[in-house]
């Protein structure tokens, strides 16, 4: 009933080695928000969804724990789910247990990167639904997701969380044509976006009082540091967090506080930072449901579903092949 397939790239170092040469020579220079996330960075993320500040992971829940009966009508009461960026499955439960009432749920396939995670949830999950047949598969998902094994019936592909919102117009363009590939006539794609806010809202919850979010930031240079052999002086940046109006999302960098020589012996690499210099390391795209259906069309998507939370913080929202 448990089957998970591992396609974790052997090549891995040298991808990240490649990914920060590149994004440290580039003029401004930009890391990937990839690299924030070895085991402290996991951590000082799910202490960020804790915060008071930090809205979008509760509204998110209050959606998938008020509306899944709904989202799964609307879905056509498929048998399988596939869900990209798993993790330990908290909110999937919400969704499992919608298919399950509506007695179609036969096949949960979990797509994480972190295969001891991936096992784990596999096991409480058959422990917990009777009869479910896991089909896992550990991988990075943004190069392997044509890998994403089937299941019997109708599909619906979750990616939650509002991760979405990392990736560069061009990049969530080709994502979301790749999750169209997947998708056969009858399937459907469940997908997590922040919306747009006042700005204050949006700035602070990126600027928690508690410094959460700067250490989560700053966390990408110690990953760099374990990782590559730098010696970024982390106390020697500052966390930065502005809502760009004109691109709509939170561009989020890292300040270096004084003229600096940084050097990575990995990539016998030396970097030099200007005083003030400000290095991207994330944005968060927030949307419209005009903007999420104009994404969708572009990628020969139609908008299904829109499901919020009652504040209209957030949105859930289901797309189908046009
Ligand atoms: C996990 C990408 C959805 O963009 O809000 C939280 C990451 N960065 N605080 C987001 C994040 C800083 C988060 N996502």
């Amino acid at each position: 009933m448990i089957a998970i397939d591992v396609h974790l790239d052997a090549d891995a170092a040298a991808t990240m080695a490649r990914d920060v040469r590149a994004g440290l020579c580039a003029y401004p220079k930009e890391l990937l928000p990839k690299y924030f996330y070895d085991e402290r960075g996991s951590q000082l993320f799910e202490q960020i969804t804790e915060l008071p500040e930090y809205y979008p992971t509760r509204a998110e829940w209050q959606i998938l724990d008020q509306r899944s009966a709904e989202i799964l009508v609307a879905a056509g009461c498929p048998e399988t789910l596939v869900e990209l960026g798993s993790g330990s499955a908290a909110k999937t439960r919400h969704l499992l247990s919608a298919m399950r009432d509506c007695d179609s749920l036969d096949t949960y396939v979990p797509v994480d990167i972190s295969e001891e995670i991936t096992q784990r949830t596999a096991a409480e999950l058959v422990d917990e639904y009777p009869g479910l047949n896991v089909r896992g598969l550990v991988c990075d998902f943004e190069q392997h997701l044509e890998r994403a094994p089937g299941g019997p019936g109708a599909r619906m592909i979750a990616f939650l969380g509002g991760t979405i919102g990392n990736l560069y117009p061009r990049g969530r363009h080709a994502f979301l044509e790749r999750i169209a590939a997947l998708l056969g006539p009858g399937d459907h794609l469940l997908l997590g976006t922040d919306l747009i806010k006042d700005r204050a809202r949006l700035e602070a919850a990126y600027n928690d009082s508690d410094g959460v979010t700067a250490e989560f930031n700053k966390n990408v240079l110690a990953v760099l540091n374990s990782q590559l052999g730098a010696d970024f002086d982390l106390d020697a940046f500052a966390h930065v967090a502005r809502y760009d109006e004109e691109a709509e999302r939170m561009d989020i960098r890292l300040r270096s506080l004084a003229d600096q020589e940084v050097r990575l012996d990995d990539l016998d690499l030396d970097v030099h930072f200007a005083e003030d210099e400000e290095m991207r390391t994330e944005i968060s795209t927030k949307f419209t449901r005009e903007r999420v259906e104009s994404a969708y069309a572009g990628a020969g998507l139609e908008l299904r579903g829109w499901f919020t939370d009652p504040a209209g913080d957030y949105a859930l929202s289901l797309a189908a092949l046009v």
